[in-house]
């Protein structure tokens, strides 16, 4: 009965997601052909559901966005219904909101038309959507129902029975023994079945309720092993490929260890971090050893609990991060090289973070400009878009001119929880991975790596993302310079 009752209104929560940690929105910022937007998707928290699509356009030569909801491959990626138009906002005419059907869990893109004073042009951000978790039952609710349920139940009771005992009797006649004894046989009868009634449906809203949480995207829990001293291995966890009826309509949507495409140039971006501190932190590339196996020689690193966060993209685009927690005796690793890299001896800072050689990141927070979504140094709204700009200057507080493209961007972030709940990879073009990006362009996936910018980054970076609850934040920024990736740790606090 209690199920029974939890069970009846399944509203969905979104907490849990993939790409990140309880990160599930998407911020995008790109070109639509020569408007530059910024998109915000808040994916449905149980699909079929309803996406919610904002679009912020930069700058004010935007007269009509149409959103449509795509498939990221497969056949249902040619077959586009009609597009919705965005709705333009009284208040400001640069913003266009719109809400989307998505009926199918998996990998989408949303498919925007711009038309403004430069003409029609097209752009495409990726949608990673699937259920997250189920809600219990609101009490209030389930007492109401409870109450109607045993008010029909009585009620059921009662009229077998009078009917058994009374229906032939005239009015103020009283029953004569033959009737009361059927009297009595009617409401055993009526009682077994109002209680069959409830066990059965009971056990009926059980499965229904249990195939539905089954359904519920998991996150998956990968299990680190440290061998030799300082090579960790990481097993990679499927907790959602081990249902078979997930993704069952549609076969690219099953989800699978041995289908990994590199993002940004490596199948797996890891990052370390010590807690509770959060003042040393790593981003490696272990490599695949087998499908579903990866391996990493860590760097030098001081003993402690540290969180893992390893992102990896599947052929859909479906991006997922695994989790672990690890204690680690001291590590005498290997030196970094390559891609690799991190720093032992960060702190946040509010503003101003030193780099190596007196270089200095600073985080432009208080900039004030109209059209501009920055947090003018106030603290963040949770689930509210931001860029967070940063700025890398030299000695003298001139901007840097030697910042070189870090695997092809021109910077990396990663915005965690202090509580290491939350965890976002975050780059200039938003919270999507790359890999995803190139699919929903149709560019092929032979590196990840097409569509990024091997010119010189400037001086300032900016990332757009919004924190998806209140609480204390840190912000990793990497970047690199004269040949080193440099990192620096800001403190952030969302409202
Ligand atoms: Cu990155």
């Amino acid at each position: 009965m209690k199920k029974l009752l939890r069970s009846v209104c399944v509203l969905l929560l979104p907490l849990v997601c993939t790409a990140h940690v309880n990160s599930p929105d998407v911020y995008y910022d790109g070109y639509a052909g020569p408007y530059h937007l910024l998109v915000t998707i808040r994916p449905p928290a149980v699909v079929p559901g309803v996406a919610q699509v904002q679009i912020r356009s930069v700058s004010n030569d935007v007269n009509e966005i149409k959103i449509l909801p795509l498939r990221m491959i497969g056949v249902g990626a040619k077959m586009a219904p009609l597009p919705d138009p965005a709705k333009r906002s009284a208040d400001d005419p640069q913003l266009f909101a719109g809400s989307l059907w998505i009926m199918v869990r998996g990998s989408w893109k949303v498919q925007m038309e711009v038309t403004g004073q430069k003409g029609v042009a097209q752009l495409d951000v990726p949608l990673p959507a699937v259920s997250t978790s189920s809600q219990p039952m609101h009490a209030g609710l389930g007492i109401l129902l409870a109450f109607l349920g045993l008010a029909l139940a009585a009620g059921l009771i009662g009229i077998i029975f009078a009917a058994t005992r009374d229906a032939e009797l005239k009015a103020g006649e009283p029953p004569a023994a033959a009737q009361v004894r059927r009297g009595r046989v009617g409401l055993t009868v009526a009682t077994a079945i109002v209680l069959a009634a409830f066990i059965l449906g009971n056990m009926w809203w059980g499965s229904e309720a249990s195939a539905n949480d089954r359904l519920n995207y998991r996150i998956p829990n990968m299990q680190p092993s440290l061998t030799g001293g300082s090579l960790l291995r990481l097993h990679l966890d499927n907790p959602n490929e081990a249902e078979p009826t997930r993704f069952r309509t549609e076969q690219p949507d099953r989800i699978l260890l041995d289908d990994l495409i590199p993002d940004h140039g490596h199948l797996m971006h890891l990052f370390i971090v010590r807690m509770p501190d959060m003042k040393a932190f790593w981003h490696l590339h272990p490599d695949q050893t087998q499908p579903g196996d990866f391996a990493v020689n860590l760097p030098i690193m001081p003993e402690g609990q540290y969180k893992l966060y390893a992102d990896i993209v599947h052929h859909t685009g479906f991006p997922e991060t695994q989790v672990a927690t690890v204690n680690l005796p001291a590590v005498t690793g290997e030196a970094l090289s390559g891609d690799d890299a991190g720093a032992i001896d960060l702190s946040p800072a509010d503003k101003v973070a030193q780099l190596s050689g007196g270089y200095r990141m600073v985080w432009e927070r208080d900039d004030v400009s109209s059209k501009d979504v920055s947090s003018n140094g106030r603290p963040f709204k949770a689930n509210q878009p931001y860029w967070f700009r940063f700025r890398v200057e030299d000695k003298d507080g001139k901007p840097a001119t030697d910042l070189e493209p870090y695997m092809g961007m021109a910077a990396h972030a990663a915005f965690i929880s202090t509580d290491g709940n939350v965890f976002a990879h975050v780059h200039p073009a938003g919270s999507v991975s790359m890999a995803a990006i190139d699919l929903a362009e149709g560019r092929s996936q032979k590196s990840g790596m097409e569509n990024m910018d091997h010119a010189a980054p400037s001086a300032e970076v900016s990332f757009p993302y919004g924190f998806p609850k209140a609480g204390e934040y840190r912000i990793f920024v990497q970047i690199k310079r004269a040949g080193k990736v440099e990192t620096g740790e800001f403190a952030a606090r969302a409202e």
